[in-house]
């Protein structure tokens, strides 16, 4: 696609609180980054289901799949940009810094008719994001300075 000209594209935000609708219980927690990283997306990344890789506050780079856009299913009224990362986490990290690094388009933002056949989108999601992240020319955005970068404490 003509936009892929402007992947990967790397940034580096904080964790805040997203839209609180359990996606935990849903077995997929999403780390919403920050309405300023999701208001510096530039224009030609379009809305939609990308994946990538993604560390918390300077950790271990995991692989990760990524909603952006306005969750149809739910109809929200603000974009939201939510990594879930490939890894199980102990602990939350509300708070961290999250750096992210999208490398691939896998498909548009859609409705469901039900939550079920969200999740097993989501899951079949993560499956097109393991495989594509093992391929050389995805796999070596995990080896980006970006992810090993200090960083002003303030982020
Ligand atoms: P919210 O609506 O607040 O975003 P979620 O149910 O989506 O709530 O949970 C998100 C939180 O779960 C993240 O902010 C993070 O602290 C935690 N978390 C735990 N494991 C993961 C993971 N594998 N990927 C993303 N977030 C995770
Ligand atoms: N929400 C939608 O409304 N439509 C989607 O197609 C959709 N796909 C998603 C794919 C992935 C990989 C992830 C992590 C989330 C997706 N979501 C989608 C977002 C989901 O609705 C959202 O994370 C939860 O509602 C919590 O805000
Ligand atoms: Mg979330």
């Amino acid at each position: 696609m003509s936009f892929s000209s402007v992947l990967p594209y790397f940034c580096r935000g904080k964790v805040v609180h997203g839209f609180g609708r359990g996606s935990k219980e849903l077995g997929i927690p999403t780390a919403n980054l920050a309405k300023e990283v999701v208001d510096h997306i530039p224009k030609d990344i379009p809305t939609g289901i990308y994946h990538g890789w993604a560390s918390v506050d300077g950790g271990e780079v995991h692989k990760m799949v990524m909603s952006l856009g306005w969750n149809p299913f739910y109809k929200d009224k603000t974009k939201s940009m939510e990594p879930h990362l490939l890894h199980h986490f102990k602990e939350d990290f509300y708070g961290s810094t999250l750096s992210v690094c999208i490398v691939g388009y896998i498909r548009p933002e859609m409705s469901f008719n039900s939550v079920d056949e969200l999740i097993a989108a989501i899951h079949s999601d993560m499956e097109v994001a393991k495989r594509e992240l093992d391929k050389p020319e995805n796999r070596m955005y995990r080896d980006d300075n970006f992810f090993h970068e200090k960083t002003p404490s303030s982020l």
